[in-house]
């Protein structure tokens, strides 16, 4: 796991899919791999990048890194059966951002637990997010942004749900960098997620398992 984990973080692509692939034939449940390697990576690259001592193009390769070890796993969360819908969960990066690798850790660690996740992807405008909770009638509502000018996006969200009646209906979590608890609750959302592990915790306190 620490091998796969400096991996991601060195952005060595084929070794990282090697090693998910010896840790899932070790025993290692594919969603710790997620949890325990994955993300604890690609958090140190975050960290690395604001440290100044990474830069984009390292930051891309890293995510590449950790996309070729997810696909390994994905494919083994499904068949275990962890998949089976715990909760619906719409997902998506705020109108006017681009970001979604941590978003995207979000998302395998919410399916690895069980939830079914749509993806709406990024740039995600207001009218989006409504028109799938109409049509996919969600438990939750994730929004996610990592640049301070976006977040802004956020309760122009939570005011669209509000207006089209939808709002009592759905738990809206928040995440990512520029965010904490005070900016959730001046919003009006349901909960913020620190990192992956948090939103995951904060989805299943939100719907219990049956
Ligand atoms: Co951009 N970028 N970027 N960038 N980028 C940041 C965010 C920035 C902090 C870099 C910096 O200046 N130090 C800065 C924002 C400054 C600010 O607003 N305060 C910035 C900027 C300025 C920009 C551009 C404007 C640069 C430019 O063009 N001049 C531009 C904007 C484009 C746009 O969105 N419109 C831009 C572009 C890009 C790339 C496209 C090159 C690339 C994104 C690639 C991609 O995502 N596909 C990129 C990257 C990679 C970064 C940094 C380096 C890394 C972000 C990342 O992936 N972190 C970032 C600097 C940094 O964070 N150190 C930076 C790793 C990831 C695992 O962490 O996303 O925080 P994170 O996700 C965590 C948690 O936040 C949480 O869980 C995740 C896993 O633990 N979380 C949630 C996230 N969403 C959640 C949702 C939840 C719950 C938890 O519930 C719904």
């Amino acid at each position: 796991m620490e091998e796969l984990k400096q991996a991601v973080i060195d952005g060595q692509v084929a070794k990282a899919r090697q090693l998910a692939e010896e840790t899932v034939s070790l025993g290692v449940q594919p969603t710790v791999v997620f949890s325990d390697a994955l993300s604890p990576a690609m958090e140190e690259v975050g960290r690395r990048m604001q440290a100044g001592d990474y830069f984009i193009p390292e930051v891309l390769v890293s995510a590449k890194a950790m996309k070729a070890a997810a696909e390994i796993l994905k494919p083994l969360i499904a068949q275990s059966g962890a998949t089976r819908s715990r909760g619906k969960v719409v997902m998506g990066t705020v109108r006017g951002d681009l970001h979604d690798i941590g978003k995207n850790l979000v998302i395998m660690m919410l399916e690895g637990a069980g939830f079914e996740v749509a993806d709406l992807g990024t740039d995600v405008p207001p009218e989006r997010f409504v028109a799938a909770t109409r049509e996919l009638r969600p438990q939750i509502i994730g929004m996610s942004a990592m640049l301070t000018t976006t977040m802004l996006q956020m309760p122009k969200v939570v005011t669209a749900l509000q207006a089209e009646g939808l709002r009592s209906q759905v738990r809206i979590m928040v995440g990512g960098a520029p965010l904490n608890q005070s900016f959730a609750d001046e919003i009006g959302a349901d909960g913020f997620g620190m990192d992956s592990t948090a939103a995951v915790e904060l989805a299943k306190a939100w719907v219990p398992a049956e």
